[in-house]
């Protein structure tokens, strides 16, 4: 597409032009993707960043376009004061969606996005098609943008999708609703109204079935595909195969994942490929052939007999509960960070049913210390200052043959660069351990 081209449709769809008073916030992997994109087409902007100064009313005076990252609230108050006042808010994905030529596929829930959008993505792969994958995933939307791209899979979070006003995907799913971000979001509902934003548009909409809030997203007028690992759907679990209506799609002993949350992803992934047509046998390869991403239930060492899995990425308490789920045995859980707002209380009895002891470190390990005190049993509770001190009190209480398992219902804001940095941490200090 021309600059020309380009700039027609921005200035058609967003009222965008040299007039234009533009301000991007946050000079994160989004901001610098919309400032990178801007000046390749000519436009001025202004780069804001209040973590390096300070906003203040003049940041943002007489801006039209405010492009806000994702990871800074659109209450933040200069910037509701300039949205009050008459600026619009924009999103890269807004940019990105009013651009893309090729069918978009977007992706987002509580948990799983990430492993359902690299599982499309390696699927599309292996139909041989041109698929850029990216969004919440990393790699920002804008950077996808490609004239021969045939499908973009675009992993989306909340707060993406609270800012977004142009997507129609081709197909969409929200793949779960569990507590998250409640302190961005003020509750469940303002948050699943966010993840709801995704199927925008007239695309073929997947739904899990067996998530009430999800399902309760049905639109009647709409095409839809199920998924379920508990009861029939279009796409679902029969014992131990995953099934697309009366065909076998594949056992589920052929995927490499562990847990049974990710059948649904996978039952989730067969359904978006098949609404945007992909060839079903070459995506069975794809996922025969899936290596579970770093940070979730990645066994990362066997030291002392024991099992240390590093499920640092479950940063809210659905991913936390699904992990526990997974096991048939107790496991020595790692748990705690920033709660975001979370209510442990929901937790603490799946801690009591799966784990024989439980470390705590972080901001809001005493939340879930005080939820798990209101059980009338009691669950061993340690504290820990740090991973060292974790895995050092971890291997004191274990003995051979336990799980030890981090996967800490929190995000790792509080402690750590991120969740890979804490998940690094834990494979480092297993590593330090005597043999
Ligand atoms: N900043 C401010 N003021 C603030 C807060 C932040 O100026 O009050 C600045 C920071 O100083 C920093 C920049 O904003 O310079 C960071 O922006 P950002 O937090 O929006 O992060 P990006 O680097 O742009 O990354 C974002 C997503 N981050 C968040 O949503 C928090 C990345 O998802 C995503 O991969 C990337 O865009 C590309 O699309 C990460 C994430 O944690 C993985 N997402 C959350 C999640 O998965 O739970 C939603
Ligand atoms: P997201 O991108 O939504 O954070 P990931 O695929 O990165 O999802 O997984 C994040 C965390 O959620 C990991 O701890 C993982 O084990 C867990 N998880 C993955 N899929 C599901 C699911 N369908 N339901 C519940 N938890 C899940």
């Amino acid at each position: 597409m021309t600059t020309q081209h380009t700039r027609q449709i921005l200035q058609h769809t967003f009222n965008l032009t040299d007039a234009s008073r533009i301000i991007i916030v946050g000079e994160g992997i989004t901001g610098k993707s919309i400032a990178r994109f801007l000046t390749d087409l000519g436009y001025f902007f202004v780069l804001v960043d209040s973590r390096v100064n300070p906003f203040t009313f003049d940041t943002f005076k007489e801006a039209t376009h405010l492009f806000v990252s994702p990871g800074v609230s659109l209450n933040e108050p200069f910037i509701a004061d300039a949205l009050n006042n008459g600026a619009k808010s924009i999103s890269d994905i807004d940019l990105f969606a009013s651009l893309a030529k090729a069918p978009i596929v977007a992706i987002s829930g509580a948990n799983g996005k990430s492993t359902v959008t690299t599982m499309l993505g390696e699927m599309a792969q292996a139909c041989n098609k041109n698929v850029g994958v990216g969004g919440n995933l990393g790699t920002p939307a804008l950077d996808l943008l490609a004239d021969d791209a045939q499908f973009y899979v675009l992993e989306l979070s909340s707060f993406q999708l609270e800012r977004t006003h142009v997507l129609n995907a081709v197909a969409s799913t929200v793949l779960n609703i569990s507590a998250d971000h409640l302190d961005r979001h003020g509750d469940l509902i303002e948050y699943a109204k966010a993840k709801a934003r995704v199927f925008a548009g007239d695309g073929v909409m997947v739904l899990n079935h067996d998530d009430d809030i999800v399902y309760g997203m049905h639109d009647t007028q709409r095409k839809t595909l199920t998924f379920s690992i508990k009861q029939q759907a279009d796409f679902y679990l029969d014992n131990d195969r995953l099934m697309h209506g009366a065909s076998e799609l594949m056992v589920l002993a052929d995927l490499p994942l562990e847990g049974k949350h990710n059948a649904a992803n996978a039952l989730a992934a067969f359904a978006l490929a098949h609404a945007v047509g992909l060839d079903i046998e070459a995506c069975v390869i794809a996922l025969k052939n899936f290596k579970a991403l770093d940070h979730r239930m990645q066994l990362v060492s066997q030291k002392l007999g024991c099992s240390w899995v590093n499920d640092s990425k479950a940063t809210n308490i659905g991913a936390c509960i699904a992990a526990l789920e997974g096991y048939d045995e107790k496991v020595i859980l790692i748990a705690g960070g920033d709660g975001k707002g979370a209510d442990m209380n929901e937790l603490a009895p799946v801690i009591y049913e799966k784990a024989k002891a439980v470390i705590l470190m972080g901001k809001d390990a005493k939340l879930i210390e005080v939820a798990l005190n209101l059980l009338p049993m009691i669950v061993p509770a340690y504290h820990a200052q740090d991973m060292r001190e974790v895995v050092a009190i971890a291997s004191h209480i274990a003995v051979m043959g336990d799980t030890i398992l981090l996967s800490p219902a929190c995000a790792s804001i509080d402690q750590y660069k991120n969740y890979q940095d804490r998940g690094d941490q834990f494979a480092q200090a297993i590593e330090a351990l005597p043999a």
